[in-house]
């Protein structure tokens, strides 16, 4: 399928620590890379995501003394799942996946750096007021509809095409090339955010 000028491709989070064997492994995560370099030549705009947190970011359990992995807690911006420690800035885990083609990409943006602010999301941080500039630059190239495609499915995906939805833009998420973490029902209420914000769910 061909996509007309005004249509880009978001690839959100292709990388070693989100891909089985990583610190935050996604089952199935390295499945998409093949489906994403296929789509990816299809589309004129292709913007290419990257989580990118500094040692001892606010999202990682390890920065909670008496928390694990995985628990809530509240942040000075609401609610947080804490993580494992993942994508540390300059890390093999921060990697894109080897057999991910990253040549093809525009833009990468890197976002999750602030170190007391989460970033699911390729618009807005967590405290969902913090921009991270990819509205401009979208806008600037004349998209008006957006792709999604990555990792993973219930976090960055979903928070994207959400955020994404919110601003305008008509909004696609790829699910076969796509993978969850889900989280205690997490995937099945991202689906149900994305469609009722009106987004459209392809296979
Ligand atoms: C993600 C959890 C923490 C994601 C990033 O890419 O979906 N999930 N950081
Ligand atoms: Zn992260």
């Amino acid at each position: 399928m061909d996509h007309a000028g005004d249509e880009a491709i978001l690839v959100i989070d292709v990388q070693n620590d989100f891909c089985p064997g990583g610190a935050l492994a996604v089952p199935g995560g390295d499945e998409v890379v093949p489906r994403i370099n296929r789509m990816v030549r299809n589309f004129p705009v292709r913007v290419f995501t990257q989580d990118w947190h500094p040692a001892g970011h606010g999202s990682f359990a390890s920065a909670h003394p008496g928390h694990a992995p995985f628990d809530m807690v509240e942040m000075a911006y609401g609610p947080q799942v804490l993580w494992p420690d993942h994508c540390v800035q300059g890390t093999d885990g921060a990697d894109f996946h080897e057999d991910l083609h990253v040549e093809p990409a525009d833009m990468i943006l890197r976002k999750g750096f602030r170190p007391e602010i989460d970033s699911y999301s390729a618009f807005f941080e967590n405290d969902q007021t913090t921009p991270t500039g990819l509205e401009g630059y979208l806008r600037n190239r004349g998209v008006t509809h957006v792709t999604l495609a990555g990792l993973a499915t219930d976090f960055c995906v979903a928070w994207s095409a959400l955020d994404a939805a919110r601003l305008g833009f008509g909004v696609t998420v790829r699910l076969s090339a796509c993978r969850a973490i889900d989280l205690e029902g997490s995937l099945d209420a991202a689906l149900a955010d994305l469609r009722a914000a009106g987004v459209e769910l392809e296979p």
